[in-house]
């Protein structure tokens, strides 16, 4: 394979409309990561270009919904997400975002060179208009009868409930969903793509190229149902403004701008960096390859609207693969953020590494058809995999090197055949892999890397250096050599998916500085060495740690759960009604007697007493209140959230509690109650 002279890659900008969850990260965010870091181990001139898509509808919907303005919508999810990326690793070059003016300049460039070259068309429609609000209102601002299926709250563009695709004019008695009047339609002028005009010289680059099956279905299907006019303004207040005096209270067609971002983004980070015309080298040079990592639902936009939009406006570059991935599913469901079923990624950063989630997602890739996740998949993929496969080996190398060789790196002797093999399959891993990687397959590289874990930690059962200390000292010195040699690579190689551990590993390795790709399958390791600190990289999650976050989901599966929101430290969990906290049966509980569950060390088993009735729950303050401080006194419950079998034991309620620096401090009455009383 001739190597690139630059790449370019991007990943797909998430709407700064909410928090990021499981399904953005599996889509377009880690198998972008993985390639880049590891292009970055090749020494390649590789830059990893991201951002917020700050424009569109669903921006001044959530923005109508809160009664606060667009921009600060997008301020609060932009700042949000760029800070999820970082815990999670995700190391873009440029986190940039369209609301910037280097964007909109851009983005109006793009659209005077399309006009100039007369590539667009004008055409009069209709649309609804609010006469009371002054405004013209998008499709999915009006509602009204389905012509169909007579569901009374179909959108302007489409039913929800019979799926049909509507025309704003068809919906029977429309109704503004700001303001409840009912719009007229009013004619407007809009612009037009006139993308059949050149879907021929798409094609022929198209067919010039090897897509992945799911890009060139997707895209060949819309090339066959006629590309045919797509306009590409809407009338709005919010996006980047028409540039043209006739335009007024128009502006581009979110996916006119949104793609364009990649190149706003390049250009600020080149100002950034002191290199204002840096940004040309990657998108006009022919000798760029640019990669765009996205999910499968952006699909015909970079396959098709942006490639024809860059052949229009020339000399850019054309993407050269689209990695597109399919759906992550969660507990065998489809996420969806609008009913309020996911998992976001602070949510999990908060309560674990993000390591174990990077590998347990890079292992299960959903690269050729949607794939599940599921707690109980990163549980064992961390524990059986991670820890007790890769962790076991590096942890017995080196807390054997500190115990009998003073921590330093014993010189190898004569290498038998089993050395040999040994070092022989770290020599070509880093090809192995490296050619996994350049193909986007990033499931298979982790397989590939933990088959590696593997086979190293059998060497070290195999060589049993336990008995040759005694038996045969020269033979030991030369196990705990390989070992050391293939930990040295282990920390290059897994870099690119397991980026914390990897600088955890250098640590104890005491091998600072940016190791080389190639390098990972030569021993590097001098005799003598003397290695840092050993420490656990990859500690046990607990059925106790994966139980909470089973149960978040059954709630959001049940419809119990609050919907998502910014962490409670910068929003709080959003307001509820009254009648909403009402269905809260919040109520005094007398603990009669309380036991520890076997085989945790966070749970209590509590026997309370509710005025009369007896109730069983499990709580997770083992760590601050023993069964002997706990009994005897009032807490708060709530009583009527839904059952759950916690490490095989019922629990009918929550107790509530606070959490604090050190452990858990539980909700009290002040003064004496009765149990079984109500709060209110
Ligand atoms: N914001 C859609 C999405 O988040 C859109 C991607 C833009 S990529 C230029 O799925
Ligand atoms: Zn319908």
């Amino acid at each position: 394979m001739t190597s690139p002279k630059r790449i370019l890659v991007t990943s797909a900008l998430p709407y700064a409309n909410g928090p990021l969850h499981l399904g953005h990260i599996a889509g377009a965010y880690l198998p972008a990561d993985i390639y880049v870091r590891y292009q970055r181990l090749k020494g390649r001139d590789v830059l990893y270009i991201g951002g917020s898509d700050e424009h569109g509808v669903p921006i001044t919907v959530t923005a109508d919904n809160e009664k606060i303005t667009p921009q600060a919508v997008v301020d609060r999810y932009h700042a949000m997400n760029k800070r999820s990326f970082e815990r999670l690793g995700i190391s873009f070059d440029q986190y940039s975002r369209t609301s910037l003016p280097v964007h909109h300049r851009m983005a109006q460039e793009f659209f005077t060179a399309l006009h100039d070259r007369n590539d667009l068309i004008v055409r009069t429609s209709e649309q609804f208009y609010s006469a009371k609000s002054g405004r013209f209102l998008p499709d999915r601002y009006v509602e009204g009868e389905c012509p169909h299926c007579h569901y009374d709250r179909a959108r302007g563009d489409q039913c929800d409930k019979c799926g049909k695709w509507l025309e704003p004019a068809e919906l029977i008695r429309p109704k503004s969903k700001i303001d409840g009047t009912a719009p007229e339609l009013r004619k407007t002028d809009h612009w037009y793509l006139p993308m059949g005009r050149f879907s021929e010289e798409w094609r022929r680059w198209f067919d010039s190229k090897s897509w992945k099956d799911n890009v060139r279905n997707y895209s060949l299907g819309w090339y066959k149902e006629g590309l045919g006019d797509r306009p590409i303004t809407r009338d709005l207040h919010w996006g980047v403004p028409v540039p043209l005096p006739d335009a007024k209270g128009k502006v581009l067609y979110v996916w006119f701008d949104a793609p364009i971002g990649y190149i706003s983004a390049t250009r600020e980070w080149a100002e950034r960096t002191g290199d204002p015309d840096g940004w040309k080298r990657y998108w006009r040079d022919p000798e760029t390859k640019l990669v765009h990592f996205i999910g499968k639902d952006n699909v015909v936009f970079h396959a098709i609207l942006f490639p024809m939009m860059l052949m229009r406006v020339g000399g850019y570059v054309l993407p050269d693969a689209i990695p597109a991935n399919e759906y992550l599913t969660i507990e065998g469901r489809k996420i969806s953020t609008s009913q309020n079923y996911a998992i976001w990624v602070d949510d999990y950063l908060d309560a674990f590494p993000p390591d174990p989630l990077r590998y347990t997602i890079a292992a299960n890739a959903p690269e050729t058809k949607d794939t599940d996740f599921s707690w109980k998949q990163l549980q064992s993929r961390n524990n059986d995999e991670l820890a007790d496969i890769l962790g076991n080996f590096l942890n017995r190398t080196f807390t054997f090197i500190h115990r009998y060789e003073g921590g330093q790196v014993p010189a190898a002797g004569v290498l038998d055949g089993r050395d040999r093999a040994m070092l022989e399959e770290l020599k070509s891993a880093p090809a192995v892999l490296g050619d996994l990687f350049e193909r986007y397959e990033v499931r298979a590289a982790t397989k590939a890397l933990m088959d590696l874990c593997r086979s190293a930690n059998k060497y070290f059962n195999d060589q049993a250096p336990w008995s040759t200390r005694k038996s045969d000292p020269g033979k030991c010195a030369t196990t705990l050599n390989v070992c050391v040699q293939i930990a040295a690579g282990l920390r290059t190689l897994m870099a690119p998916i397991l980026p914390f551990s990897a600088e955890g590993l250098a640590a104890q390795l005491n091998l600072p500085g940016n190791p080389a790709w190639d390098a990972a399958g030569e021993p590097c390791v001098a005799a003598g060495h003397r290695l840092g600190e050993a420490k656990i990289l990859f500690g046990k999650i607990e059925d106790s740690d994966i139980a909470p976050q089973i149960e978040k989901l059954n709630r959001m599966a049940a419809g119990t759960a609050p919907s998502a929101s910014p962490p409670a430290a910068e929003k709080g969990p959003g307001r509820v009604t009254f009648e909403h906290f009402k269905t809260v049966d919040i109520r005094t509980a007398k603990v009669l007697s309380a036991e520890r569950v076997p085989k945790s060390d966070k749970l209590l088993r509590l026997q309370l007493d509710l005025g009369g009735t007896g109730r069983q729950i499990v709580a997770g303050v083992a760590q601050s209140y023993t069964p002997e401080q706990i009994t005897g006194k009032t807490i708060l419950i709530v009583a009527n959230l839904e059952p759950a079998t916690i490490r095989g034991v019922e629990s009918e309620g929550m107790l509530l509690a606070v959490k604090t620096g050190n452990g858990h401090v539980l909700v009290t009455t002040d003064g004496e109650a009765p149990p079984g009383v109500r709060a209110e």
